[in-house]
Parts: structure tokens; C-alpha cells; sequence
């Protein structure tokens, strides 16, 4: 259509959901330049001050994802670019997926999967025991929605719950402890639930994991750029780190080496909303705001100021 409204599509594989809302009312765009007002990015790819720059015209980001880490935000605001994110709809799977690497690093899920179709069970016998969830020390590293979701998960089994965000949430049921090192001396288990990006980064620290111990785990569901990995890799390797439990990486889809042959680590390629129901209705969030961005309307996410 001629009138069609210009639109950057910067998700390198757009899902079914979001490219069936983008109808013919809309002209995609895979390289940016004048007249596009609206871009689409993923968490993943992002969208630099380069690409904005190229958008002269550009007036809203839209991103589908609730990690906004690799949108440079600020300069997207101080351009009077409005960044849209997709929070809320996403939170019930990424907590659950928290508690199945919980449960999958506790208790070998995935490893002894392997052990019985590898015919290991038959030539080696039962496996060695390992370790009960129920009852461990669960530490939670950042008390957003995430965050929050996890602990109302893990509530029933857990021992005692405590948790690590910049400032006291008066809400929380749940012990506050403002030190990540302390956090992690405490914990059995920490769950690194935080947002990514310049303020998180290496927040997960080799004194984090060096207190958390060859005893202890981590979970990170959030963002690879919060760990120190190298530090991370050096302590699984060691077994000065009981276990991880990891769907996140500084350099995805590349996972360190190191990591492929533990048996102490679970490792998923960052699946945190990847079901249909979620992705749909991240999609739907997406599209939502950029009609409302269309029509004039307010937006339904915006993010907030860096
Ligand atoms: C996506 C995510 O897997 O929402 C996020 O921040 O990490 C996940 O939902 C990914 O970012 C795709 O955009």
C-alpha cells in the first residue's frame, strides 16, 4: 500500500505473531533510513545510538522483550524516542523456568535423563544421590516482578527466603540483605533475577561466588552480563561452586567450553519466555503499542527514564 507505515523490523526471526499483526497497513523495513518513525528489536538485538541515528525520524522503540539493556535508552530519550518494553506477560515463565533449573541442578534431571538413554543405568547401576531442594536457603538477587515471582514459587519448599535489591521493598515477606557477598554467604541457592545492563554488570562478582561455595549454587534466569563468567567458569571447573543452573551468557549463543562437560551444570539456550502462550502475548504487547503510538493514544509500557 502506498500509505503504508514505515516500520523497522530489527528481530532477526520475527515470530508468527508479531509478523501476522504487522498487516499491509504497515511497510516493513529491514534497514534503517528517513521517514521511519517506529522500530521493532528483540532483547537480543537491540538497537544502537548508530541505528537510532540513522532513523532521523524516529519516534518510538519498541522493544519485545522486558530486558531493554541492548536499547541505548538514553540516547533514545534524549532524542524524544519513547522505548516500549513487554514486562508482566513474561514473568510466569521465566519464574518457572528458575524453578526448573533449580530442581534440575538439586536434582540431575537432565544428567541422569542422559545416564538411562545412554545406557549408563544398565552398565553402571544407580547413579550417585544428590541434593534435596525442599528445605535450602534461597537467595533471590533482585525483588522485581521476576524476582517476586520466584519467591511466591518457592515459598512452599524452601527453607528460609531472603533477598538482595538496591533498597528495601516494604512489601517483601521475605529477610533483606543489601550485600550480593553477604546474600550469597547465606544462601544455598542464589537466583540471579535482576535486570541486565550497566548498573547489573558483573553485580554477580568472583566474591559472590566464591561465598556462595562448593556447597552452593547459582541460578541465573536474567541477563549473562550480571555474572562475571569468566570467574563463574573458573569456579565450576574447580568445584569451588557447587553447581549452575544457566539459560543466560555473556556472548550467547556461544557458551564457554569449559561448561559443556560438567555434570554440575545445567545449561539451556535462553528459553526464559520461550513458550507460544508468551511469546504471543509478548507479540500482541508489542503490536498494542505500537497502534496506541499510531493512533495518538498512550503508550501501554513505556520504559523509564535511564
Ligand atoms: C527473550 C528476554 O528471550 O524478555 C527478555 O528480556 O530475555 C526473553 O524474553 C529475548 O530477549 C527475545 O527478545
Amino acid at each position: 500500500m502506498a500509505d503504508a507505515f514505515p516500520i523497522l523490523m530489527l528481530i532477526e526471526r520475527p515470530s508468527q505473531w508479531l509478523l501476522g499483526g504487522l498487516d499491509d497497513r504497515y511497510d516493513l523495513r529491514h534497514a534503517p533510513g528517513p521517514g521511519i518513525t517506529v522500530a521493532i528489536t528483540g532483547g537480543g538485538e537491540g538497537i544502537d545510538a548508530t541505528t537510532i541515528d540513522a532513523c532521523p525520524d524516529l519516534k518510538l522503540i519498541a522493544v519485545c522483550a522486558v530486558g531493554y539493556d541492548k536499547v541505548d535508552v538514553a540516547h533514545a530519550h534524549a532524542r524524544g524516542i519513547a522505548v516500549t518494553n513487554t514486562p508482566d506477560v513474561l514473568t510466569d515463565d521465566v519464574a518457572d523456568l528458575a524453578l526448573a533449573l533449580m530442581l534440575s541442578v538439586s536434582r540431575k534431571v537432565a544428567l541422569h535423563d542422559h545416564y538411562v538413554r545412554e545406557g549408563r543405568w544398565v552398565r553402571e547401576g544407580t547413579p550417585p544421590l544428590t541434593r534435596k531442594l525442599t528445605g535450602q536457603k534461597i537467595g533471590i538477587l533482585g525483588y522485581g516482578r521476576i524476582g517476586h515471582a520466584i519467591a511466591e514459587r518457592v515459598k512452599p519448599i524452601a527453607g528460609e527466603i531472603a533477598y538482595y535489591a538496591r533498597s528495601e521493598k516494604p512489601d517483601a515477606e521475605w529477610r533483606y540483605i543489601g550485600d550480593p557477598v553477604a546474600l550469597a554467604d547465606w544462601a544455598d541457592m542464589l537466583v540471579v533475577a535482576v535486570a541486565g545492563g550497566k548498573g547489573t554488570a558483573g553485580l554477580v562478582s568472583r566474591e559472590v561466588i566464591a561465598a556462595l561455595g562448593p556447597e552452593g549454587v547459582l541460578i541465573n534466569i536474567a541477563r549473562g552480563s550480571v555474572v562475571d563468567e569468566p570467574a563463574l567458569v573458573d569456579a565450576l571447573v574447580s568445584g569451588r561452586l557447587g553447581g549452575a543452573g544457566l539459560d543466560v551468557f555473556a556472548d550467547e549463543p556461544n557458551v564457554p567450553e569449559a561448561l559443556l562437560g560438567l555434570e554440575s551444570v545445567v545449561l539451556l539456550p535462553h528459553q526464559g519466555s520461550a513458550t507460544r502462550e508468551t511469546r504471543a502475548a509478548m507479540a500482541q504487547l508489542v503490536l498494542d503499542n505500537v497502534e496506541a503510538f499510531v493512533a495518538g493514544k498512550p503508550l501501554l509500557t513505556p520504559v523509564p527514564a535511564a
